[in-house]
């Protein structure tokens, strides 16, 4: 039985994610979505909140877990008995970062592999800090995330 992680931040999850599961979800048995507690700065969402969204967007596949994570990805993995993490790439920019950590993680342990899957073209430039932002100024958020993620960043936003 392979597992994989998708660990990230998810501040909120997008549509773009969204796609990156499904497809991991397709490919391996089981998917555990890492969700990072710890973040230098203020996030838009709790920890709480994260979780919640996402399982409630990701409700209908059925071999997905989620669970929240301090501290080191690598370890993270190895408790969940990961065999892969998983991380999207969207364009020459994301590499050079995931590369650097794709080979310290190896580097920590050789047992878990990265693999990259590559954005689907339709959200190649859908970013969490993108909908935070085009939210702020009351721009339009609904085409790259699901329903329920709209309406909760305009509500934060309503509430600030
Ligand atoms: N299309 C495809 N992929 C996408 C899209 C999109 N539109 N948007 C985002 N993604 C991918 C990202 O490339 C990433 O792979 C994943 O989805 C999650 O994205 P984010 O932005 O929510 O999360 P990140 O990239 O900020 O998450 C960073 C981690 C939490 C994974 C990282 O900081 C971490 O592992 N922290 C723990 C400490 C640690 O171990 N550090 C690394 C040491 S090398």
């Amino acid at each position: 039985m392979a597992t994989a992680v998708y660990p990230g931040s998810f501040d909120p999850i997008t549509l773009g994610h969204l796609d990156i599961i499904k497809r991991t979800a397709a490919v391996f048995d089981k998917v555990i979505i890492g969700v990072l507690i710890n973040k230098a700065k203020k996030p838009l969402f709790s920890i709480e909140e994260r979780v919640e969204l996402i399982k409630e967007v990701t409700k209908d596949i059925p071999n997905v877990e989620i669970v929240s994570f301090n501290g080191l990805l690598i370890e993270f993995s190895d408790k969940m008995k990961a065999d892969v993490i998983v991380r999207g790439i969207r364009a020459v920019s994301d590499f050079e970062y995931e590369l650097m950590m794709a080979q310290t993680n190896k580097q920590l342990n050789p047992n878990i592999e990265t693999m990259f899957f590559a954005t689907s073209a339709e959200y190649s430039f859908v970013s969490s800090s993108m909908i935070r932002e085009l939210a702020a100024f009351d721009g339009d958020i609904t085409p790259f995330v699901p329903e329920e993620v709209s309406k909760r960043v305009y509500e934060k936003y309503k509430q600030s």
